[in-house]
């Protein structure tokens, strides 16, 4: 299996380079043309600014809160998650609807991730649990339900049993 990986990857790789080669000598026979009138270099001049103003409008208009970064504030339930090879301590474990929920993440031991799903299996929002540091997620759930906390990052071999339980009621 490795091998193949690594045939594959060579393979891909002198096919980059293979590429870069040829446009490196493209470009240095397009230098011997004559240069292109004004006219088309003031279309393209205006076409890359274009595509600039459309990149930061793009931007600017998809903009959103960062999750990441909540402080509990009044009125949060403060909910504490220390990661352990290879399980979950939470509390509390039950959470209401419609609060919003701080979740102070750690970890006992080595980096893990902390990703919650909702009912349906939907992610719905991650932070790393790491030592030393705690990580703080805001969330307010909108519907009760029985939600899901998985480990997302590899902790070792039990990794994919770091399974636990939150209840919204
Ligand atoms: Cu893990």
């Amino acid at each position: 299996m490795q091998v193949s990986v690594l045939v594959v990857s060579l393979v891909l790789m002198i096919a980059v380079a293979a590429a870069f080669w040829r446009a490196v000598l493209h470009s240095a026979a397009d230098e011997a043309q004559p240069r292109p009138s004004g006219h088309v270099e003031g279309y393209r001049t205006g076409l890359f600014w274009a595509l600039v103003v459309l990149g930061a409008v793009a931007a600017v208009a998809t903009l959103r809160p960062w999750p990441y970064d909540a402080s509990a504030s009044e009125g949060a339930i403060v909910v504490t998650a220390t990661g352990s090879q290879w399980s979950w301590e939470i509390a509390p474990q039950q959470v209401p609807v419609g609060r919003p929920v701080v979740f102070k993440v750690t970890s006992n031991d080595v980096n893990h991730g902390f990703g919650v799903y909702d009912p349906d299996g939907v992610m719905l929002f991650q932070t790393q649990a790491m030592p030393g540091y705690v990580n703080q997620v805001r969330y307010t759930f909108a519907k009760p339900g029985k939600y899901r906390v998985l480990c997302m990052e590899y902790c070792g071999l039990v990794h994919h049993d770091m399974i636990e339980e939150i209840e919204v009621r």
